[in-house]
């Protein structure tokens, strides 16, 4: 069987690193933000491994950043999240719920705050532009929405703080969690977060101009020559593991912060001016909720398309993401189970593509 490739259009745009990916030998691209992301270079499981013990280089260009600046700019922010961002320090990243005037799920971006009226919104896959144009446009805001030309770059893997020191000093080394600090370096200003979407250390560059990706990418590549670094991407093991969150895969516009477990990023007391906090109100005790979840058996194929549970032929929710943890010897998954079976230990059934497995729904994730 031949298998099909993804045709190339304007459509599908490249990133400024693409050509660096293709010649690091990447064997699968998903589309993200109508973007290319690398998902696989050797192997899920060995580029796993490799994640978990050295150092590797990701071109997430896809988390596109929507910048949002003016007078108003906190304001139409506020509008559409439930997580109070009035206390937001101008060095800070928050990871924050995005959600319609329903409370359903738009988008689920990391935000960083780069000064009193300048927001960057570093969006999962779903075109948000458009809803803060919409907003923004029909209540005549003071405020500018707009996608700058800025491409991240993650360093992530137990050794990346040994590589960032190396490159850009041990203050940026130290960057707190969550925190951003500005640097010029090789004449132009960038932002280092410590930040990324993995469990591991480390830290995401956002690269201002594309015209700047290849060089930067061969110095970083150079610098961490003998910490064996590699050309890498976003894990769909390790992400499981650690129970990141993946918008269009866990959940969707049908589900609820509440829903997606991210109620410790809602606080509806502190935040009057959201406009789905009447929605969000009335449904703070969900229904359903996403779990971790363990399928017995051997190894699944990808998850791509929702698999349901049942529990005793009665449906039970479903699973969105799988994956084979080498590492935990296990089928693991991220599932959105309805309330009267989500108790850790509760067993499930679920219909894959090869067959019914027994599911386990778990307290934790493993890492
Ligand atoms: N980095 C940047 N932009 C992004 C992502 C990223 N945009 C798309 C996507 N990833 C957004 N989704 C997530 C999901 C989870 C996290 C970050 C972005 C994350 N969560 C931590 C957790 O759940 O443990 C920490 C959250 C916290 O403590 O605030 O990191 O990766 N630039």
């Amino acid at each position: 069987m031949t298998l099909p490739v993804l045709a190339r259009s304007r459509r599908v745009r490249r990133t400024p690193f693409t050509e660096r990916v293709t010649a690091a030998g990447v064997k699968a691209y998903t589309v993200y933000n109508h973007m290319l992301l690398p998902a696989v270079f050797r192997s899920v499981e060995e580029d796993c491994h490799h994640l978990k013990t050295a150092v590797q280089l990701w071109d997430v260009a896809c988390e596109r950043q929507i910048e949002l600046r003016g007078p108003d700019a906190e304001r139409l922010l506020q509008m559409t999240s439930p997580r109070d961002i009035t206390r937001m320090k101008t060095d800070q990243c928050y990871y924050v719920p995005i959600v319609d005037v329903n409370g359903g799920m738009i988008n689920d971006p990391i935000v960083l705050k780069l000064a009193a009226d300048r927001f960057w919104v570093s969006i999962a896959d779903s075109d948000l532009m458009y809803y803060y144009k919409g907003l923004a446009g029909g209540f005549g805001m003071d405020v500018l929405v707009f996608e700058p030309d800025i491409s991240p770059l993650a360093i992530q893997g137990p050794k990346a703080d040994i590589l960032v020191e190396r490159l850009f000093g041990q203050a940026i080394r130290e960057t707190k969690f969550f925190r951003h600090k500005t640097i010029h370096f090789q004449g132009q200003d960038m932002v280092i977060a410590r930040s990324g979407w993995s469990r591991q250390l480390g830290f995401e560059i956002y690269v201002d101009g594309a015209q700047h990706g290849l060089a930067l990418w061969d110095h970083i590549m150079e610098a961490g020559e003998d910490l064996d670094i590699r050309a890498g991407c976003p894990n769909g093991i390790e992400r499981i593991e650690a129970g990141l969150l993946s918008y269009g895969n866990d959940m969707t516009l049908e589900n609820t912060p509440f829903e997606a477990d991210l109620g410790k990023y809602v606080q509806l007391d502190a935040v009057p001016t959201c406009r789905a906090r009447e929605a969000l109100l009335q449904k703070q005790v969900p229904e359903r909720q996403l779990r971790p979840v363990e399928m017995s058996g051997d190894p699944l194929p990808a998850c791509t398309e929702t698999w349901p549970l049942t529990c005793q032929g009665k449906p039970a929710g479903h699973i969105g993401s799988a994956a084979y943890s080498p590492d935990f010897k296990s089928n693991i998954g991220i599932a959105m189970v309805e309330a009267a079976y989500w108790d850790p230990g509760t067993t499930l059934v679920v219909q894959t593509p090869v067959g019914p497995r027994d599911v386990l729904v778990r307290a934790k994730y493993w890492i």
